[in-house]
């Protein structure tokens, strides 16, 4: 069976819903009273794609960078997918939309070099004091390139897992155009397969390094403006390191690590 692992970001201001997204998608739960996090929150889910498929996301949500707006690139490789999130109920949410947009494509591409496969939800439709008009978001959807807008409701479990579904379909066919594009023998496409499989686990490996590498520089532990509360303790961030290493994050299980 052919195995996938698509590494799937998710972007937008803070408290537009996105770490509550993500705990939806991969444990099916909500809990109003998510606490905020600093870092990258990393899931994974594996989905059972198709008789011959399956597919395994490594799911990105930034935490505590939003103010940011910009993220590291560090952050954005060997990303083949991205959801873009904000708050029918805060405008300057939506209109910060085409930032986190914008640092997305100048910061990665796929390797065929079109664009990030990207998806703009529209959460907290549940509520009533909504400023962002339907209208507004599809046309700023068609206007920057994304693949299609949904109105999500995390809380109802609206259009959650049709909006992932949606997303890694769009994913795989620009994987599969690649492959019509450049027409291969049979018999080369298990080792193809196997190949992406090893460059997305080296890249994956690679970022992990980088992020702890910046983690555990002595200058950044030593200039509070740079830190979180838990990067002051080296054991914490050691652990970070360890907590994410994928073979110990099963199939819907969160962990967390620094990123500063
Ligand atoms: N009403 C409503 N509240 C939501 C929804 N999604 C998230 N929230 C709430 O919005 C707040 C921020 O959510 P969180 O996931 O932490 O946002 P993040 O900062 O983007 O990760 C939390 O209190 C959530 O319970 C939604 O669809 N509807
Ligand atoms: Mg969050």
């Amino acid at each position: 069976m052919a195995e996938h692992l698509l590494k799937i970001l998710i972007v937008g201001d803070g408290n537009v819903g996105k770490s509550s997204f993500t705990h939806r998608y991969t444990s099916g739960q909500f809990n109003s009273s998510y606490k905020m996090t600093v870092g990258v929150d990393f899931s994974v889910k594996l989905l059972h794609w198709s008789e011959r498929e399956k597919v395994r996301l490594q799911l990105w949500d930034i935490a505590g960078q939003e103010r940011f707006i910009s993220m590291t690139r560090i952050y954005y490789r060997g990303a083949l997918g991205c959801v873009v999130m904000f708050d029918v109920t805060n405008s300057s949410s939506f209109l910060n939309c085409l930032h986190w947009k914008r640092d997305l494509d100048s910061k990665a591409m796929l390797p065929s070099g079109e664009p990030v496969p990207c998806i703009l939800l529209a959460n907290k439709c549940d509520l009533p004091g909504r400023v962002v008009s339907a209208e507004s978001v599809d046309g700023f959807s068609r206007a920057h390139g994304f693949i299609t807008w949904m109105e999500t409701s995390v809380k109802e479990n609206r259009n959650v897992q049709e909006a992932m579904r949606r997303l890694v379909q769009d994913i795989l066919s620009a994987q599969s155009s690649l492959d019509t594009q450049e027409p291969r023998r049979k018999s080369d496409i298990p080792r193809i397969n196997s190949l992406s499989h090893l460059i997305a686990s080296w890249t994956f490996l690679f970022s992990l390094t980088e992020v702890s590498i910046q983690v555990m520089k002595p200058w950044a532990r030593l200039n509070p403006s740079t830190l979180s509360a838990d990067t002051t303790r080296p054991g914490r961030v050691k652990a970070h390191k360890d907590e994410v290493s994928p073979a110990r994050v099963a199939n819907g299980q969160r962990t967390q690590f620094k990123l500063k």
